[in-house]
């Protein structure tokens, strides 16, 4: 899978043009409208954004994860709401369907998510089950030919925005842990399905998340992904391994663009009788983030060859995660001060990155998750050898 060199360089060129022209100018408009503007969104669809990791079978772009996370290092250029308009239809929201999904599934829901006529939304997390994801409580009691789901779903990306669901329910109740869960393509009209309050966060505004609550919400077994039950939780992990790499792209795009705040900035802010970019001691911190930003792309691009490959990238997808996220928190920081006061001032765009990177390092798995993947899969390797 994957498209050819020419015409990949060519939508590169494409959505790179459209970072610059259209996305970072309405960046000032999302933060204060909260929400990401109509036009723009149809821009997306038109130029096949949210269809870019789907197969062309389907009506998407079929990109590989090599190519998928150069989109993203082109995209995290922009504030992060732009990305997450469409990055559950080419992530968390149809991977699942993409990865594990039967034809008829595909069939059903990927040409709708490949034009961007539905968003989709992945809920795993719950009040009380975050990083422990195998804790979850949602129950889906089995009725005749369906499930009865009930539960309540937390910090939901793209919940308001979203025509369908993937949810991961307790389906086996003799089963305990991970075995007992299954992944449920939940449509959103279907009776008992609830949204919550819209979160008000420290960042990343025009992303919408909030709770999405089910009531009783009977869905047909036919919605379990791939058709057979308890085995929703690897799904879930198979969805968030892919899910890592892209955010770790994301990350390191934004990243890049930090840095070119902070050369634009440092050039132009004199002090001492000098542009600041010609003192020592911010020239080592643009180098930090010079030199941080290259080794993650360097990751990144290693990891998504990686999964490319093989099929799969655990480790690697954890590692690009953890070091990316983490990457992007002190570029920004540097940023910030190589602002000065200025850098803590809104209209300055480090000012909003810096919250809205905070984020990277929690979702799709917080760092600390990311340390335990990695240091466990090291540790079997070493076992297995020994
Ligand atoms: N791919 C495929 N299968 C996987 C997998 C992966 N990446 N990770 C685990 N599995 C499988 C395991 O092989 C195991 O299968 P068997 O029972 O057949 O051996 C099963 O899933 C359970 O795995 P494990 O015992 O490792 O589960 P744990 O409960 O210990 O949880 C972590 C593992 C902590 C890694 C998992 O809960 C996790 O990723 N948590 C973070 C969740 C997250 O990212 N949340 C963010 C919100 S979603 S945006």
């Amino acid at each position: 899978m994957g498209l050819d060199t020419d015409t990949f360089r060519q939508v590169c060129a494409s959505v790179e043009r459209f970072v610059e022209e259209r996305l970072i100018p309405n960046e000032a408009r999302i933060e204060a409208e909260d929400d990401v503007p109509r036009e723009i969104v149809q821009e997306m669809r038109e130029m096949g954004l949210f269809g870019l990791t789907i197969a062309p079978d389907y009506g998407g772009l079929g990109l590989n994860m090599r190519q998928e996370a150069e989109i993203m290092m082109i995209v995290g250029r922009a504030a992060t709401a732009f990305r997450s308009v469409f990055g559950t239809n080419i992530g968390i929201g149809s991977q699942g369907i993409v990865i594990d999904g039967t034809d008829a599934q595909k069939a059903e829901y990927l040409p709708r998510l490949a034009t961007g006529e539905i968003v989709s939304s992945f809920a795993l997390t719950e009040p009380d089950a975050g990083s422990d994801a195998s804790a979850i409580r949602t129950r889906a009691d089995k009725d005749g030919d369906a499930y009865i789901l009930n539960g309540t779903k937390r910090y939901i990306t793209n919940a308001p925005r979203a025509g369908l669901f993937t949810v991961m329910a307790r389906s086996e109740p003799d089963q305990k842990g991970a075995a007992g869960i299954s992944a449920f393509l939940v449509p959103a009209d279907l009776p008992g399905l609830r949204l919550g309050q819209p979160d008000r966060k420290m960042g990343q505004r025009g992303t919408k998340t909030c709770d999405v609550i089910f009531e009783d919400v009977r869905v047909p077994a036919e919605n379990i992904v791939g058709g057979v039950p308890g085995r929703g939780f690897k799904t879930a992990m198979k969805v968030l391994d892919r899910g890592r790499i892209n955010i770790a792209a994301s990350a390191t795009g934004t990243a890049s663009r930090l840095i070119a705040e902070s050369l634009a900035y440092a050039h132009e802010r004199k002090t001492f009788g000098k542009p600041i970019a010609e003192h020592q001691l911010v020239m080592a911190m643009l180098a930090d983030s010079q030199t941080e930003h290259y080794a993650a792309q360097c990751m990144v691009r290693d990891a998504a060859a990686l999964y490319d490959r093989e099929g799969k990238a655990i480790q690697e997808a954890s590692c690009a995660k953890y070091f990316c996220t983490e990457m992007v928190g002190r570029v920004a920081d540097r940023a910030v001060q190589i602002h000065g006061g200025a850098g803590y001032m809104a209209e300055y765009a480090v000012e909003r990155i810096y919250r809205d990177v905070r984020l990277l390092r929690i979702y799709e798995g917080t760092s600390q998750i990311q340390q335990l993947v990695i240091a466990r899969s090291i540790s079997r390797t070493w076992q297995e050898s020994h």
